[in-house]
Order: structure tokens, then C-alpha cells, then sequence
């Protein structure tokens, strides 16, 4: 077998990048090593920004998006008897979306499949073989059990945080940055009309909540845990009381309907430079991760592969490496602005147990919601900012 791009992991990263690169005449092959029912109901992110929902529609993926997707014109930040409303468009002129990983995904898995480059499911050991020359190759085994070896002249590492591609380039050398934090979100789905308009992000002693949803009869919402905690531990019950208490403002309740799913996920920042070995790219969660609370993952996943796609074009239709050779550090500074970002969120709003930190997220908080200048910070950061490069 042989192609110009082999993908390694169909996430939205390694799907979107096909779909860019196919749009502008270079061919790839997608190796995936889970099934599409699987990577199609793996629940995760649900904001996009609006980059996102314009690169989603230029690539002709946007009419189930703008149909069912939901527009969102800013966030509720609370902190004990304050919801405070930040206005997007008002403050930085742009809006952000709610349409769930899960259904960008179905849109891409939809899209390549009906006629796109060819996306395998199921593949195993899948290995990328001399990356520092002018055509490496990786080698897996098919559905089948067929060992299989796909040349090519450029392999893009999409493989998220736990993939093969990342330590094929660190072996190289390179430097990483990892942060864990001491807490965790414990996130359910449930059957329950939103009873909000804008997703809450809300400080409370007892630890972060917030309230998002994924449609106007299904709720998504977020719990700040011990992460040693386990999910056993918490009950419908217990959940939706410590939900109520931590979102709790006079006259407006939470609407709880059947819980549909329920996990404990960690949170970190990790950030691996560069983003490149010879022949080899990463993008996505295999370079970068970042807590939730900014809502970046995704979108940065998309960040990345708007870049390589221009720059893999330019190397293999024009011969020429300059944007190859500025591909890592020209993704690798928007990574830094959205892993401060997210941290900066992530440490405002979640209780360490410590008082004076207590004291600086709320005098943070009050600042955010009286001064306009850091409300646009906020907005800024969240609603995306323009893709360099
Ligand atoms: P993915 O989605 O992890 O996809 C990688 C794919 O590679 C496959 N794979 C392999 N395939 C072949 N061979 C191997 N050896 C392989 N190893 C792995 C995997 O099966 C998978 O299909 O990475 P990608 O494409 O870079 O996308 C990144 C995003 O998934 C991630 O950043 C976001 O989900 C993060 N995130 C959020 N991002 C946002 O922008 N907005 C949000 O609101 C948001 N909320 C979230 C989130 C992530 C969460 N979790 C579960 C970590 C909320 C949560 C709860
Ligand atoms: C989600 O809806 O899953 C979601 C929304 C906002 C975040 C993180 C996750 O910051």
C-alpha cells in the first residue's frame, strides 16, 4: 500500500486533516485501532469555537452542525450569590457553538466514508518506521490479521495522548511540560432539558460545577472530585445534591432527568516540543493536553491540522519546506496560549482546601465580572483567537 499522508488515529484531528488534505488533491489512508461504534460514542468535548464551526463548514461538514448545533453568545460565571453574564459578541465580536465531539466525528467518519480517502477501523500494532528519511512507512496488522506496511512520503501523528506517534518523536529528543492537578471532573449526561441558557461556571467551597448540555433535552454537567475518588461512590442522588448546592442561586433550580453516563476524569496540562521528527507530525492530544475548562482540546486539535494541512500541501504539491519547517513552532505558540488559558480558568475556579487561594479566585472572579477589559480577556481566549501561520 502507499499514500502522500499516513494518518495515525481518526479523532477529529487525523479525520479533519484527511478531509483537508483530500480537498486540496493529496491523498491519505486513516489507521484507527478501536471500531467506529467506538470512536463514534467516546463522549468528550462540546464547545467549538467559531474558527472551529468556520473550518468545520469550509470543509463541507457544516449543515448538520448549523442545524442542530447551538449558538452560544457567552457563559454564566458564578461564584456563592452572584451568576454573572459574559457577553461575547458584545466583547470580542464572536460567538462559540455547542455541538458535541461525539456528532463531529459521526459528520467526519460520514464524510470519508462516502468516497473519502480510505479510513481503516480496527488495525493493530501499528508502528512508524524511519521517520528521519524521505519516505518512512508505518507497519500495523489489518482487521483481518493481515500484517500490512503503508508507504508514505509524510506520517501525521493524531494518535492522541496515549498513541504511538509522540514517543517515536521524543526517543529523538526534545523536551516535555507536564502538570497534574489535585482534583478531577466527575461528568454525567442526562435525559433533562438545559434550565439554562448559557452554559454556568460556578465557584462554590464545596468545589467547581458547571452546567452544559448537548441538546434542549440533553444536559451535560461537571463536578470538581478528589481525583482518587471512584464513581462508585457517587450515586444519581448525590450527584444531582451536590450538583443543586454548588449551582445554586435564588428562585432557579437544576433540572435532573435520568443519568445516561457517568465517569471521573482526570485533569492535566502536557505540552511535548517539538511537534515534529523528520517525516513525522504530530497534532492534536498527541502533542498537547489541557483540563476541560477552557474548552480547548478540540479546538486546538483543529488549530493544528488547519496548519499542517497548509503546510503538507505546500511540501508535497510544491516541493517546498518552509512551512513544514515553521509548522511546531507556529502551532506550538498558540498550544501556550490555551494551556495558560486553561490553566488560568482551571485555577480560578476549582477549591484547593487552602483559604488564601480561596480569597484570590473570588477577588479574581469579582474582577472579571466588574472590569470590562478583563472580561474581554476572558472572552478573547475562550471565543479562540485568529490561527497564526
Ligand atoms: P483523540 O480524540 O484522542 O483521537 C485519537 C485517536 O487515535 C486513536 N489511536 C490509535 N489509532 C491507531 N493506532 C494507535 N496506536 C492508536 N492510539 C490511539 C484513538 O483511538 C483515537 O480515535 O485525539 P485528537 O483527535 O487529537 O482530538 C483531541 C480531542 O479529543 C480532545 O482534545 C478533546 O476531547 C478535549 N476536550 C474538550 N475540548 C474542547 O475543545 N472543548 C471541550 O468542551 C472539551 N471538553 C474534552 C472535554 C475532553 C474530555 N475528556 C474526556 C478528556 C471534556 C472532556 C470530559
Ligand atoms: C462540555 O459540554 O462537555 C464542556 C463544556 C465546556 C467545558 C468543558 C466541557 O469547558
Amino acid at each position: 500500500m502507499r499514500t502522500q499522508v499516513g494518518i495515525i488515529g481518526a479523532g477529529p484531528a487525523g479525520l479533519l486533516l484527511s478531509r483537508l488534505l483530500a480537498l486540496r488533491g493529496i491523498d491519505s489512508v486513516v489507521l484507527e485501532n478501536r471500531s467506529r461504534e467506538y470512536v463514534e460514542a467516546r463522549i468528550r468535548a462540546g464547545i467549538l469555537e467559531q474558527h472551529t464551526v468556520d473550518t468545520l463548514t469550509d470543509a463541507g461538514l457544516g449543515d448538520r452542525l448549523r442545524r442542530e448545533g447551538l449558538e452560544h453568545r457567552g457563559i454564566h460565571l458564578q461564584h456563592p450569590g452572584t451568576r454573572h453574564t459574559l457577553d461575547f459578541p458584545e466583547l470580542c465580536g464572536r460567538t462559540v457553538w455547542v455541538y458535541g465531539q461525539t456528532e463531529v466525528v459521526k459528520d467526519l467518519v460520514a464524510a470519508q466514508l462516502a468516497g473519502g480517502p480510505p479510513l481503516l477501523f480496527e488495525v493493530s500494532d501499528v508502528r512508524p518506521e524511519d521517520v528521519d528519511g524521505d519516505a518512512p512507512r508505518i507497519r500495523f496488522t489489518d482487521a483481518d490479521g493481515t500484517p500490512q506496511v503503508l508507504e508514505c512520503d509524510v506520517i501525521a501523528g493524531t494518535d492522541g495522548f496515549h498513541g504511538v506517534s509522540r514517543p517515536v518523536v521524543t526517543e529523538a529528543g526534545g523536551r516535555l511540560w507536564e502538570r497534574t492537578y489535585p482534583y478531577a471532573w466527575l461528568g454525567i449526561l442526562a435525559d433533562a432539558a438545559p434550565a439554562t441558557d448559557e452554559l454556568i461556571y460556578a465557584w462554590h467551597p464545596e468545589g467547581f460545577a458547571l452546567y452544559s448540555m448537548r441538546s434542549p433535552s440533553v444536559s451535560r454537567l461537571y463536578l470538581q472530585v478528589d481525583p482518587a475518588d471512584s464513581i462508585d461512590n457517587w450515586s444519581d442522588d448525590r450527584i444531582w445534591d451536590g450538583l443543586s448546592r454548588r449551582l445554586d442561586i435564588d428562585g432557579w433550580t437544576v433540572s435532573t432527568g435520568p443519568v445516561t453516563e457517568k465517569s471521573i476524569l482526570p485533569m492535566r496540562s502536557f505540552v511535548s516540543a517539538p511537534m515534529r521528527r523528520g517525516r513525522l507530525f504530530l497534532a492534536g492530544d498527541a502533542a498537547h493536553i489541557v483540563p476541560p475548562t477552557g474548552a480547548k482540546g478540540l479546538n486546538l486539535a483543529v488549530a493544528d491540522v488547519t496548519l499542517l494541512a497548509t503546510a503538507l500541501t505546500r511540501l508535497l504539491r510544491e516541493g517546498r519546506t518552509d512551512l513544514v519547517d515553521a509548522y511546531s513552532d507556529t502551532a506550538l505558540r498558540r498550544v501556550w496560549r490555551c494551556t495558560h488559558f486553561s490553566w488560568w480558568m482551571t485555577s480560578m475556579l476549582h477549591t484547593t482546601g487552602d483559604d488564601f487561594d480561596a480569597e484570590l479566585q473570588l477577588s479574581q472572579l469579582r474582577r472579571v465580572c466588574s472590569s470590562e477589559a478583563a472580561a474581554r480577556e476572558l472572552a478573547e481566549n475562550y471565543t479562540g483567537l485568529p490561527i497564526e501561520g
